[in-house]
């Protein structure tokens, strides 16, 4: 049966990321995806500056009672960027509302990076990620956002000892099943993501080759890729192994073609290579 997806992140209109990101990833990998917007913006907010904001807190109600109306419910609810505090509690109610006992719910707590909150987030929002995050079954931050999570200090020389510790507080804190930190490195040449299987305590990691840029909106591709593979029956090893892979192939192809790093990366053409990797090529 084909899977339902609801994606509830901002909408930016212009570079790559968040909706515009999860809505092409997971239609390919051929699961429906519904959206709920959070806020349009006219671009994405990194490194950028002069963008416009509107936030659709107020939209959520209304919508969601018309999906009440016509008894919706979603086999995966995957949450990033938010708009404003009211509306991370609005999205906590919403993912109580509208899933079934077996919906996989994937909480990505967009709110920093490299040390930094992103322009619109506060320290407070950290508190309403943290009980949003008690929601999921998967949390996927970032280095910085698994730091502000647990409330520690951003430490960007994390050795692999500190990243399993965090992997292990942030189960034990937030009782997901699955945590994933994205964003580490334990030398200068690689990059990579680790994992955490909750019920068997299994620590799995995934490098690639480290390209020293920002990358806007690779968060919002890896978390993309990896519900794609999880809820294609993966193991959560090889799922952040085939997200690490598939990202740095969209940043690899954004160097070669030289285009402005602020508009994202060209994951577009590289989404055939994703089907075969999830073993959904079509024989012809
Ligand atoms: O990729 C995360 C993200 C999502 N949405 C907006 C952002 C960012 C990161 O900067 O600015 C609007």
């Amino acid at each position: 049966m084909q899977k339902k997806a609801l994606a509830i992140h901002d909408i930016s209109c212009i570079g790559r990321c968040s909706l515009t990101v999860a809505l092409p990833i997971l239609s390919a990998a051929g699961i429906e995806t519904c959206v709920l917007p959070t806020a349009v913006l006219s671009t994405q907010t990194g490194g950028m500056t002069g963008f416009t904001f509107h936030d659709l807190t107020n939209e959520i109600a209304p919508i969601t009672a018309h999906w009440r109306a016509l008894g919706q419910r979603f086999d995966i609810i995957y949450t990033g960027y938010l708009g404003s505090i009211t509306q991370a509690r609005l999205v906590e109610r919403v993912i109580h509302d509208f899933r079934k006992p077996d919906t996989l719910v994937v909480v990505d707590p967009v709110m920093a990076d490299n040390g930094e909150y992103y322009s619109m987030m506060t320290p407070e929002f950290a508190e309403e990620m943290r009980a949003l995050c008690r929601c999921a079954d998967i949390i996927t931050p970032n280095l910085t956002e698994a730091a502000f999570l647990l409330g520690k200090p951003y430490d960007p020389c994390a050795t692999r000892e500190t990243v399993e510790v965090l992997l292990r507080e942030l189960v034990e804190r937030f009782g997901v099943k699955k945590a994933v930190i994205t964003g580490i490195s334990f030398d200068k040449d690689t990059l990579g993501a680790a994992a955490i299987d909750g019920a068997t305590g299994a620590i799995s990691y995934a490098f690639t080759e480290c390209i020293r840029a920002v990358f806007h909106g690779t968060g919002d591709i890896f978390c993309s890729t990896l519900i794609c593979a999880v809820a294609g029956g993966k193991p959560i090893a090889k799922a952040i192994r085939i997200a690490m892979n598939f990202t740095l192939r969209a940043i690899q192809r954004t160097l070669k073609a030289g285009t402005d790093l602020r508009l994202g990366v060209q994951f577009e053409p590289e989404l055939p290579y994703l089907i075969r990797r999830l073993g959904l090529m079509p024989k012809l």
